[in-house]
């Protein structure tokens, strides 16, 4: 896999989906530069969030955010690009929405800790894991993108 190829997780979260963001969200990465190469509509289930979720397992909130995130279905997506997991993060913004950085998603559009609009993959080797977790291979796409040369220079598409 080459630098550019690395791949990152996105949940587009119950709240957003009830604030008619979605398409907001999507833009915003997109716009960045991160290549979409898997998305669906999906209904969360307690088995699949006590895996996503197990470093929360034993937290008391735990219930509450199990339940808010199985309540509507939500969007799970992948994005590609170099450092794709730091840039995510990045834009996605610090997890309480009412202390995030303004201009990040959570930043600009949350006041919750638990409706906080997205989820990212945190680490490299937890992307890995969570894109395997919502995604089977012929759900994601490898394309070619017209233009790559003007998003990266010519040494870090090698
Ligand atoms: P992250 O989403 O910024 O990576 P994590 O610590 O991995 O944050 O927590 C996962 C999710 O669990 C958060 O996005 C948030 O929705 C929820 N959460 C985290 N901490 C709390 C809390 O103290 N109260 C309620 N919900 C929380
Ligand atoms: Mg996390």
């Amino acid at each position: 896999m080459k630098p550019i190829e690395e791949k990152t997780l996105i949940i587009i979260k119950p709240d957003a989906l009830n604030r008619s963001l979605v398409g907001e969200i999507i833009h915003r990465f997109e716009r960045k530069g991160l290549k979409l190469v898997g998305i669906k509509m999906v209904q969360l289930t307690d088995e699949i969030l006590k895996e996503h979720y197990a470093h929360l397992a034993d937290k008391p909130f735990f219930p509450r955010i199990a339940k808010f995130m199985k309540s509507w279905p939500v969007i799970v997506m992948v994005v590609e690009g170099l450092e794709a997991v730091e840039s995510v993060r990045l834009i996605t913004g610090d997890t309480l929405g009412r202390k995030a950085d303004a201009g990040t998603i959570r930043g600009d559009f949350s006041m919750s800790v638990q409706a906080n609009i997205v989820h990212a993959s945190d680490s490299v080797e937890n992307a890995e894991k969570e894109v395997k977790r919502f995604f089977k291979d012929d759900e994601l796409f490898s394309w070619d993108r017209v233009g790559l040369e003007v998003i990266y220079a010519e040494d870090e598409r090698e």
